[in-house]
């Protein structure tokens, strides 16, 4: 603190009195939460409800409650009546899984941190993008699901059999796109956007069948914009 001495002075130029005058300046709450990242991207491995995928952090410069913060969930429209897919503990930042998460799934979301807790009307808020990215599912889970097409042998080269994009769309993850997995060459065409076309002879009496692994994934183009 400061110290001014205060004197009064009387017209003669006497000094007749003095004494200290201290002056205690008090805490406004002028600062933002800041988080120690621009952004945050995190990466869920264990894909089950409740697991731990990460923590967040930002700091207040200012003191007591104006730098006591909560952390949260925001602009959730994204997931309209439905509950989040993950859950951010309110004190520490560690984020959780809310639900079982989809493997090789994208999730984007802004989460917040606000001070003075105890008075919501001069909150002071910081929000940043978050994304987690859900790992690949594994072997047992790739081969769930199987679809069957029938298609005739010598079916002509370029056509088109299936829209595999309807079966992994889900409005919700934005844009899904489609992958095949395979180490050996088949006469099978998958395009990103998910329509198999016939890309080579098709002969039952060589081969009377093929199974193929797909693999569809979100749109994760934007992930570099967070990267740290
Ligand atoms: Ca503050
Ligand atoms: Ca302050």
């Amino acid at each position: 603190m400061m110290k001014i001495e205060v004197s009064a002075v009387e017209k003669t130029g006497n000094e007749s009195k003095m004494c200290c005058l201290n002056i205690q300046l008090l805490d406004v709450n002028d600062n933002n939460p800041v988080f120690e990242r621009p952004g945050y991207l995190l990466f869920a491995k264990d894909l089950t409800n409740g697991s731990y995928i990460g923590s967040v952090i930002a700091t207040d410069a200012d003191e007591g409650e104006n730098a006591e913060l909560r952390y949260g969930l925001t602009d959730l429209v994204e997931w309209g009546d439905k509950p989040s897919p993950i859950y951010i503990e309110e004190t520490s930042g560690r984020i959780y899984a809310n639900t079982f998460l989809r493997p090789a799934t994208t999730y984007k979301f802004f989460l917040q941190a606000c001070d003075q807790f105890g008075d919501p009307s001069f909150h002071r808020c910081t929000k940043v993008p978050v994304m987690i990215v859900a790992k690949n599912a594994s072997k047992s889970d790739n081969t769930r699901i199987v679809h069957h097409i029938y298609v005739d042998e010598n079916t002509p080269l370029k056509t088109r059999l299936i829209d595999l994009k309807t079966l992994f769309d889900d409005e919700r993850w934005g844009m899904t796109f489609i992958k095949l997995r395979t180490k050996f060459p088949v006469p099978i065409k998958i395009m990103r956007m998910g329509e198999v076309f016939v890309d080579g002879p098709l002969d039952y009496e060589s081969v009377s069948g093929y199974e193929l692994k797909i693999l569809a994934f979100t749109d994760t183009v934007s992930n570099n914009h967070h990267r740290q």
